[in-house]
């Protein structure tokens, strides 16, 4: 009977994964895919700034709203005061530790954001912070960034004493992809034991060894926005932030890639969910009862089918219903 449970909570569970949105640039999945384990932290845009894995809320920024996602939603930053802030919780204190973050991102223009922050547009394009936690000041010394870089090209940094975010240094990988306008991007950079890498729709683009750096863990996470020497500001949107607290293998970036619009499963494995039902007697069976009742009713046999619908439906709401 819990085979069959599970069979059907799983069913709810890739219909609810199934939701795809037209994107000639990705993967066209109609199921979503689990998430790599070690996911801290996950924004994804849907309406809000909630984040559905940890509680690490965002605040929304200068009237930051919600446009069409990879994903459903995503972020919409207008280039004018817009980003979401998210603070400095402990559990993305990551500095000591292997990390990866991804998101995907789609660029109104490249260039002029509305609030254009003087400073930030040294070459065919504008510095566009995608996610980033590097202290304010002095520049780029005290943590890590990913955004597109002035070239259109994407950047990962880690900081450093002599300005981490910088051309040719060893703290700094690119991707080779150049940016366009209206289009969506897969970016994932890693920070693991022995390299630093950047990943763009599911490829590794730059990777170096792991450099000597400085993140003491003291800035704010923020999305869409870079504070500071060079402030600068995202123009366009940004789905599905992540941060997990261990490097991702190239498998498990590609596998996101590939769910394209169907994502990642927002629900435990079907074995975890079911461990999660409570106990119910048959004895608690009444119609005052409808849950009760059909674990009552499992005793009996005859109603299975509707017991379980019952019990799926309720699981589903539980699960999925936030
Ligand atoms: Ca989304
Ligand atoms: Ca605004």
């Amino acid at each position: 009977m819990l085979l069959l449970l599970a069979a059907l909570a799983t069913c709810g569970f890739l219909l609810i994964g199934a939701t795809v949105t037209a994107n000639s640039m990705v993967p066209m999945l109609t199921s979503c895919t689990p998430p790599p384990s070690g996911l801290v932290s996950w924004w994804p845009g849907d309406g809000s700034a909630e984040d559905i894995t940890d509680g690490n809320d965002g605040t929304l920024q200068g009237g930051t709203s919600f446009g069409a996602g990879l994903v459903g939603q995503a972020f919409s930053f207008d280039g004018s005061a817009d980003f979401v802030a998210v603070g400095n919780p402990a559990n993305l204190h990551l500095g000591a530790s292997d990390f990866t973050v991804d998101a995907w991102v789609n660029f109104d223009l490249l260039v002029s954001p509305p609030g254009f922050l003087s400073g930030v547009c040294f070459g065919p394009g504008c510095d566009m912070p995608i996610v980033n936690k590097m202290a304010a000041l002095p520049l780029n010394r005290d943590g890590w960034r990913l955004l597109k870089q002035s070239d259109n090209h994407f950047w990962f940094c880690l900081g450093s004493p002599s300005n981490g975010c910088d051309g040719g240094v060893a703290t700094t990988v690119r991707s080779t992809t150049i940016a366009a306008p209206d289009v969506w991007y897969h970016v994932a950079a890693v920070k693991g034991s022995q390299t630093i890498s950047i990943y763009i729709d599911g490829a590794p683009e730059d990777s170096k060894p792991l450099p000597s750096f400085v993140d003491t863990d003291s800035a704010g996470l923020f999305i869409g926005y870079y504070e500071g020497f060079e402030p600068s500001l995202m123009y366009g949107r940004v789905d599905e932030v992540e941060i997990f607290d261990r490097a991702l293998t190239s498998p498990e970036i590609q596998a996101i890639y590939n769910a394209g619009a169907a994502g990642k499963c927002k629900s435990p494995s079907p074995v975890g969910g079911i461990a999660e039902l409570p106990d119910v007697a048959p004895a608690q069976a009444s119609w005052a009862n409808p849950r009760a009742g059909s674990y009552g009713a499992l005793a009996g046999g005859a109603a299975a089918v509707v017991v379980v619908l019952v019990a799926g439906a309720w699981y589903a709401r539980r699960r999925w219903g936030r």
